[in-house]
């Protein structure tokens, strides 16, 4: 059996209206693999294949998913409908792979990069408001789908580990950005202290808020839908705000190869800052306003070295579509870490006058 008789045999045990005709591969995430199936009668599916490397209880994530859409739809809100198997289950096991769909959300696209600051802005207030509408949400309720999921010091130290082990032999390639993560090992602790110490509020917050986990309406450009929900967790906003601007405040793509077309853009900041912070003002703390520019830098640098951690590891959770891709990446968020860094007073003073207005 090839692929596609596999996946059409696979959606067929979903509750979907007709028989599948076509199927293609979708989007661009790097975790999950991602199909549009298409009915005989026209109706368009979103099949997925979980990854279950990364998301070891998938049942959990199904079931967070279902709670905070059921959530969303309750409060008006456009999200994603999970279909469930014609058993009623919310994903089918084939062998050891584990699939669920969903209805393919029409009329709508993803950017992989911010290609202006209205997009970017309704981008802000689109992850802003997910998160204000879900403050009223229980969070008792959610599973923690993966410890320490944003907490740096922890992910430093796996990184650490990996370059010690050497796994994939690739050490000598990458050097030079090795260095760079170690010198900067003091700058990683200030969100996760501020949170144990309790400065810092645990809110339930989405935790990969880059701009292609969001449809937009292709024709008005605001945001529909914030998708890619299997991390929903009790976070931090510094997380979501941070994840936000590492993508979309690049002027290039996160593997681009040319660093000297990387650069950290201030004015697409301030227009993330402005959608984001216009959202949430009432809710942000001081202590929050005060991290808010740091959390660029911070997301930044985390995801650099996760990047860098998982080519050493020999490519081992990220998809990627040549050897040094994770390289390739991981010099991005250097680069653009080095420019924030540089940038903060310029972002604090942005952060000031969006939390006043
Ligand atoms: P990953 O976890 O791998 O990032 P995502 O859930 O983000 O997977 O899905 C990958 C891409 O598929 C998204 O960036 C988006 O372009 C597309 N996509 C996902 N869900 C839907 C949907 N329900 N309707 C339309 N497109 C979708
Ligand atoms: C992954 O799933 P996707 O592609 O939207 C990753 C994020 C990283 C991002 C880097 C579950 O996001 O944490 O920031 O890649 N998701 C997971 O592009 O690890
Ligand atoms: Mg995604």
């Amino acid at each position: 059996m090839n692929n596609f008789e596999r996946q059409i045999d696979i959606i067929a045990k979903f509750d979907i209206d007709g028989t599948v005709v076509s199927i293609d591969n979708c989007g661009d995430g790097h975790i999950n693999s991602t199909f549009l199936a298409v009915t005989d009668k026209g109706s368009k599916y979103l099949l997925q294949k979980i990854n279950t490397g990364v998301f070891q209880h998938p049942e959990e994530v199904m079931e967070n998913i279902v709670n905070v859409t059921d959530f969303l739809k309750e409060r008006g809100e456009e999200t994603l409908n999970v279909i469930k198997s014609l058993d009623g289950e919310l994903m089918v096991w084939d062998n050891d792979e584990c699939y669920r769909v969903y209805d393919f959300i029409e009329d709508a696209v993803t950017y992989q990069i911010a290609e202006d600051e209205e997009v970017f802005k309704n981008a802000g207030e689109a992850f802003g408001n997910f998160q204000k509408t879900l403050s009223d949400f229980d969070a008792s309720m959610l599973h923690e789908i993966i410890s320490d999921f944003h907490n740096t010091p922890v992910r430093y130290k796996n990184f650490c580990k990996s370059v010690e082990k050497n796994l994939s032999g690739r050490l000598s390639y990458c050097k030079e950005e090795v260095e760079f993560v170690k010198n900067h090992a003091d700058t990683y602790g200030d969100i996760v202290s501020g949170i144990e110490k309790g400065d810092i509020p645990l809110r339930v917050t989405h935790n990969d808020t880059k701009l292609n986990n969001i449809l937009m309406d292709a024709i008005t450009k605001k945001a529909r839908a914030v998708i890619d929900l299997d991390t929903v967790m009790p976070g931090s906003m510094l997380y979501d705000f941070g994840d936000a601007i590492r993508f979309g405040a690049s002027t290039a793509a996160e593997d681009e190869k040319d660093l000297d077309k990387v650069h950290f853009d201030i004015n697409m900041f301030r227009a993330y800052a402005e959608g984001f912070c216009g959202a949430l003002k009432d809710a942000i703390t001081e202590k929050e306003a005060q991290l808010l520019p740091y959390s660029a830098y911070l997301m930044t640098m985390e995801c650099g070295m996760r990047f860098l951690a998982d080519f050493i590891d020999g490519d081992k959770y990220f998809s990627t579509k040549y050897p040094e891709h994770n390289l390739v990446r991981c010099r991005t968020q250097l680069r653009l870490a080095e420019e924030m860094e540089q940038s903060i007073n310029e972002m604090k003073k942005i952060i000031d006058e969006c939390v006043k207005k």
